[in-house]
């Protein structure tokens, strides 16, 4: 059974998708990052860079914090969802990297700037709104051709579709990314996907796209 320590995000959902489409038996523990709930010393020491999601692996105690990591591990553990032959696993791979240095970190800060605080930094805001148009040009053309950003359905789709879910806040219209558009309806039709969605909690309907 896995301890799972979340909240209402992309970088949890990450995870609660994944759960979910591996079929793992789970308890949620909901970590509201808005009231500092992730700086709390029980939490710390489960994820030391207080930084949700984690998770706890009760067949063997491993502790892990970073949803990469912890996504490169359950899919390992199970065998679902990453590759095992070496090209095939290093563009899995490589698409997660591009998910975690990029396609999170930059539209996170779109949120600040274009979602939560506009009006107050027009260099920011110019910076992360033209930055979001890029990455989601580079993920269009990535997707072009295929149902599924490495060929088959991977960590790398789940990693990357929560982050894209947020595309409203991002000031971003998926019908100017058709390929992505399309991958994008097609993970919401997987009931996992929205399963994952509304862990800890059910926050209304989910983007259409
Ligand atoms: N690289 C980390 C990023 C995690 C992250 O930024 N988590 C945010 C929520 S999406 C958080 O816990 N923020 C709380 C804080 O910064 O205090 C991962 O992918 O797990």
């Amino acid at each position: 059974m896995i301890d799972f320590y979340t909240w209402t995000t992309p970088n949890g959902r990450k995870v609660s998708i994944l759960l979910e489409e591996l079929g793992l038996e789970y308890k949620t523990h909901t970590i509201n990052i808005g009231q500092d709930e992730q700086i709390t010393p029980e939490f710390l020491a489960i994820s030391p860079n207080n930084k949700i999601p984690a998770i706890v692996d009760n067949d063997n105690g491993l502790s892990l914090m970073e949803s990469g990591a912890i996504m490169v591990y359950l899919a390992e553990k199970h065998g679902k969802f990453l590759p095992t032959d070496i090209e095939g696993r290093a563009k899995v791979m490589e698409w997660l990297m591009w998910q975690m240095g990029g396609f999170g970190p930059m539209l996170g800060q779109a949120h600040h700037f274009l979602h939560f605080n506009s009006g107050k930094a027009e260099y920011a805001e110019e910076r992360f709104r033209n930055e979001s148009k890029r990455l989601y040009r580079v993920l269009d053309k990535q997707l072009e051709g295929k149902d599924y950003v490495c060929g088959e359905y991977s960590i790398a789709d789940m990693a990357i579709w929560p982050w894209a879910s947020r595309h409203e806040w991002q000031e971003i219209n998926l019908k100017d990314y058709p390929n992505v558009r399309a991958w994008y309806q097609r993970l919401l039709a997987r009931p996992a996907v929205v399963a994952g969605y509304n862990v800890p909690k059910n926050m209304g309907e989910i983007p259409a796209g």
